[in-house]
C-alpha cells in the first residue's frame, strides 16, 4: 500500500505530502506519517523551510470520523500538532479545497498559510456535538480575536477566501500549481528571513471587558442553541484563552473534548453525518447505473408547492417551464417568484444581473403541449388520485419517450398514478417537503415498476438541486407522512385527556423539535385535515375523535390556524407567535365530556412518551415492510423533513439510546390502556428481545 504521506526534498525546501483519498481525513496512518515527515524535515540540515499540501480532491478535511469510538492509536492529533508547533524551521502550507476541524488546525499550526481562491476553512467539530480538540480553540483566538474565534467555531460555518484574508487566517492567495507556489512562498521567507510565526505563542486579542463578553455571548448562545452541549463547551474552551496560558487552555479543551466525544448527543450527530451520505445508496442498484440528462424540466401546478419546487431548479440553473391550467393563478406564481429574487438581491445574497438571470430561468404556460421537449416533469396538484391520474394520463400524450414523469404526491399510491400511463417504468415519486426551495428532504418513491435508471437519475438529481434524496417504498404517506399520523393522532388524544396546546407544545420543543404539533397544525392551515377527513367521512371511512373531534371544530367555528389569526391559538396581525387562547381551552374542555374524555394532569414525561413512540413504532413497522432502506434513512427523512433533533438522531437512533426493552415496555402498556393502536411491531419485539438496536443493522 502506498504510504499516505511522503517527502520530497527540493534543494534546501522539504515538501511533505498528504493523499489519502477521498478527503485527506488523518487517519491513524497520515498522523504517524506527519511525524515521520516533519521529524525527518526537521533534523535534515539541508532543509531550511517545509512545505505542506495535499493531494486529490481537498486538503485535509479533519480528523478520521470513522476512527472516533474505537481505541486510540497513537499518536493522537493533538501528539502530531505538538510536534509540528515545536519546529524551529519556517513551515508553509498550501491549502485548496476545504481545510476542516483537525485539517484547519494542523493548518493553524504551521507559520505561513497560502490558498487557492476556491479554499475554504473551518472548524465545524460543532455540528458532529464537538468542539475542535486538536488547538482549534486556543489558535484561532489568538490569531483572529476572541470575538472572531466564537463567531466561527460556535457556528461551526467554512469561511471563503475574501473573509479568510481578510482576518488573516490566510496570509495569500496562491494562482496554478500548488506545489510551486508553496516552494515560491518558502523561497521568499527563506531569502527575506522572515521569521517563525508560532500562533501558540501570541498574545490574544480580547474585547473589552472579555469575561462580561463571554458571559453574554453564552446566554445569548444558551437560548439560540437550546438543549446543545457542544457550542457551550466551545465558548467554555475558548474562555481559557483569556487569562490561561497556552498550555493550560489547551488541558481545557482536551477536558471538555473527551466530554463531548463521550455524550450521547455526539453519537447522535456522528451518527446523523454518515447516515445523510449512507441515504445516497441504494442496496440493490448497481452504482454504475447511468443517469438520464435532465436540461429542462416543467411543473405542474404554480401553487405554493409548484413555485417552492420550481425554484430548486432554477437556482441550479435549470429552465423550467411552469404549467398551470388557470391564467391568473400562473401570473400570480410568475410573479411571486419575481418577488423571491427581488428579496434575494435586497439581502445581499444574489447580485440583480444574477436573481435576473436565475428568475428568467423559468416560464410559465397554459398548455400541455408544449412540454413536448423537457426531461423531467414534476406534477404538484390538488392530493387526488382522480386528478393526478387525469395529469399523467396527458403528460403521457405530450412528454417525449425518455421523459420522467414524476409525482410530488405526499400519500397516494404512485403505482396507481403510474397505470394511468403507457410508460409505468418512468414515473416516480418525488416527494417535497414545505417549503419546498428550503427543506433539504427529498423523499424518492420507487414504484413497482420504476425504471432503475429513473431511480438513479432521481437520486442523482436530489444532490444536484442540494438535496438528501432517501429512497421510500409504496405505501400510504411513504416514510415520513405514515409516520406523522401517529404523532399527530396523539396529540389530538392528550388535548382531549387534558394536556394544553401550549403544553405539548413546549415539551416538544424542550425535546427538540423545531416546533410542536399545535403551533405546526396551525400554521400548516386546520382546513387542510378538515377536507382530507370530509372526504374520508364520505367514503364511509371510520375518523378518530383525536384526529378530528377538536380541529373540526375549530374549522367550523372559522379557526383556520394562523391565516385567520385564529386555530388552536390566537395570533396578532403580522406576528407567528401563538397566543394561548383560554376560548380554545373552555372549547376543548367542553369536547372532551361531551365525548366522555376525563381531563387529568399529563406530565411532560408522558407527552414525549406518547408523541415520540408512535413514530418509533411504525419506523420499526416500515423497515419490516422494507419500505425504508435502513433505520438511518428514516432517521434521515425525520431530522431533515420533520424537524426532529439532529442531537437525538433521528427516531430510530433516539430508540437505541433509550433501549428498545424499555420501549417495548412502555408499548406493551400503552396497549392494554388504549387498544391496539399501540400494538408494538414484530420487528422492534423480536429486536427487543434479541437486545439489538436499529442503528446497528
Ligand atoms: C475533527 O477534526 C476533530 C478534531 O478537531 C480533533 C481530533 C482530536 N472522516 O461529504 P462527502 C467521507 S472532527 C472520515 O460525500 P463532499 C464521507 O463519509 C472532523 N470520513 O464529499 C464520504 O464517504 P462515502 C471535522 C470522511 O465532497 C466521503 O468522505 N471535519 C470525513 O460532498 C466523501 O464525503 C468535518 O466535520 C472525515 N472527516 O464534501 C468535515 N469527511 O463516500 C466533514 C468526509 O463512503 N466532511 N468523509 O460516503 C465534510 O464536511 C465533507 O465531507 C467535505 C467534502 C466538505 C470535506
Amino acid at each position: 500500500m502506498n504510504e499516505p504521506v511522503t517527502l520530497t526534498i527540493s534543494g534546501s525546501i522539504a515538501i511533505i505530502n498528504v493523499n489519502n483519498p477521498p478527503v485527506n481525513a488523518l487517519s491513524h496512518s497520515v498522523r504517524r506519517g506527519l511525524v515521520e515527515c516533519f521529524a525527518k524535515a526537521s533534523q535534515d540540515n539541508r532543509i531550511e523551510a517545509i512545505v505542506l499540501y495535499c493531494s486529490g480532491r481537498t486538503y485535509i478535511a479533519g480528523a478520521d470520523i470513522t476512527e472516533f469510538g474505537k481505541p486510540m492509536k497513537q499518536p493522537s492529533l493533538p501528539q502530531v500538532i505538538s510536534i509540528v508547533d515545536s519546529i524551529e524551521k519556517p513551515i508553509i502550507t498550501a491549502i485548496h479545497g476545504t481545510a476542516l476541524g483537525g485539517g484547519c488546525e494542523v493548518a493553524l499550526t504551521c507559520h505561513y498559510r497560502i490558498a487557492d481562491k476556491n479554499a475554504r476553512l473551518g472548524l465545524p467539530e460543532v455540528h458532529l456535538g464537538l468542539l475542535p480538540g486538536a488547538g482549534g480553540t486556543q489558535r484561532l483566538p489568538r490569531l483572529v480575536g476572541i470575538e472572531k474565534a466564537l463567531d466561527l467555531i460556535v457556528s461551526g460555518r467554512k469561511v471563503k477566501l475574501p473573509e479568510a484574508l481578510a482576518i488573516k487566517l490566510i496570509d495569500r492567495v496562491f494562482e496554478g500549481d500548488i506545489v510551486k507556489a508553496g516552494i515560491d512562498f518558502a523561497n521568499e521567507i527563506i531569502s527575506k528571513k522572515l521569521p517563525i510565526r508560532r500562533i501558540s505563542t501570541a498574545a490574544v486579542e480580547q474585547p473589552e471587558a472579555a469575561m462580561e463578553y463571554i458571559e453574554q455571548y453564552r446566554r445569548i448562545s444558551t437560548k439560540k442553541h437550546r438543549g446543545l452541549e457542544a457550542p457551550m463547551a466551545c465558548i467554555s474552551a475558548i474562555e481559557a484563552t483569556i487569562n490561561l496560558p497556552f498550555n493550560e487552555g489547551m488541558r481545557v479543551e482536551r477536558k471538555q473534548f473527551l466530554q463531548c466525544m463521550e455524550s450521547t448527543q455526539s453519537a447522535a450527530q456522528q451518527h446523523m453525518f454518515f447516515a445523510q451520505r449512507q441515504a445516497a445508496n441504494i442496496n440493490d442498484l448497481d452504482k454504475a447505473t447511468p443517469v438520464r440528462a435532465i436540461n429542462k424540466v416543467a411543473i405542474i401546478g404554480a401553487g405554493t408547492m409548484g413555485i417552492g419546487i420550481a425554484l430548486n431548479f432554477s437556482n441550479a440553473n435549470i429552465p423550467v417551464m411552469l404549467l398551470e391550467l388557470n391564467e391568473e393563478i400562473l401570473t400570480n406564481g410568475l410573479d411571486s417568484i419575481s418577488q423571491y429574487y427581488q428579496t434575494q438581491v435586497a439581502k445581499g445574497r444574489l447580485s440583480e444581473q444574477k436573481a435576473k438571470q436565475l428568475c428568467s430561468l423559468i416560464t410559465g404556460t397554459l398548455s400541455y403541449n408544449e412540454l413536448n421537449d423537457v426531461d423531467l416533469v414534476i406534477e404538484a396538484v390538488f392530493e387526488s388520485m382522480n386528478v393526478k391520474q387525469q395529469v399523467f394520463s396527458q403528460l403521457d400524450q405530450v412528454c417525449k419517450q425518455g421523459c420522467i414523469l414524476a409525482s410530488n404526491t405526499s400519500t397516494l399510491d404512485i403505482d396507481e398514478i403510474a397505470a394511468a400511463t403507457k410508460r409505468p417504468q418512468e414515473v416516480i415519486g418525488l416527494h417535497f417537503f414545505s417549503p419546498a426551495h428550503v427543506m433539504k428532504l427529498l423523499e424518492v418513491v420507487r414504484g413497482d415498476k420504476t425504471a432503475n435508471d429513473v431511480l438513479a437519475t432521481a437520486m442523482s438529481l436530489a444532490s444536484e438541486i442540494n438535496k438528501i434524496g432517501v429512497v421510500s417504498g409504496v405505501c400510504d404517506g411513504f416514510i415520513g407522512n405514515r409516520m406523522l399520523k401517529g404523532y399527530g393522532r396523539e396529540a389530538g388524544a392528550l388535548l382531549l385527556e387534558g394536556a394544553k396546546p401550549e403544553q405539548i407544545d413546549r415539551v416538544m420543543v424542550d425535546f427538540g423539535m423545531a416546533m410542536g404539533p399545535i403551533t405546526m397544525s396551525d400554521l400548516a392551515g386546520l382546513d387542510v385535515g378538515y377536507r382530507v377527513r370530509q372526504e374520508r367521512r364520505k367514503r364511509g371511512e371510520f375518523v378518530s375523535n383525536y384526529d378530528g373531534a377538536i380541529s373540526d371544530r375549530l374549522v367550523e367555528d372559522g379557526r383556520l390556524g394562523q391565516k385567520s389569526l385564529k386555530g388552536y391559538y390566537r395570533y396578532q396581525e403580522n406576528s407567528r407567535t401563538p397566543l394561548p387562547d383560554d376560548h380554545v381551552h373552555k372549547l376543548i374542555n367542553q369536547i372532551a365530556t361531551e365525548l366522555g374524555y376525563e381531563q387529568r394532569v399529563i406530565s411532560d414525561e408522558e407527552i414525549v412518551k406518547r408523541l415520540i413512540y408512535p413514530l418509533i413504532n411504525e419506523g420499526a413497522q416500515i423497515l419490516d415492510e422494507a419500505i425504508a432502506q435502513r433505520a438511518s434513512d428514516i432517521n434521515t427523512v425525520w431530522v431533515f423533513g420533520y424537524g426532529f433533533p439532529v442531537h437525538k438522531g433521528g427516531p430510530m437512533f433516539y430508540a437505541d439510546t433509550i433501549g428498545l426493552e424499555n420501549i417495548l415496555h412502555d408499548l406493551k402498556q400503552l396497549q392494554i390502556k388504549y387498544g391496539d393502536i399501540w400494538q408494538p411491531a414484530p420487528l422492534l419485539q423480536k429486536m427487543a428481545l434479541e437486545g439489538k438496536k436499529f442503528c446497528d443493522l
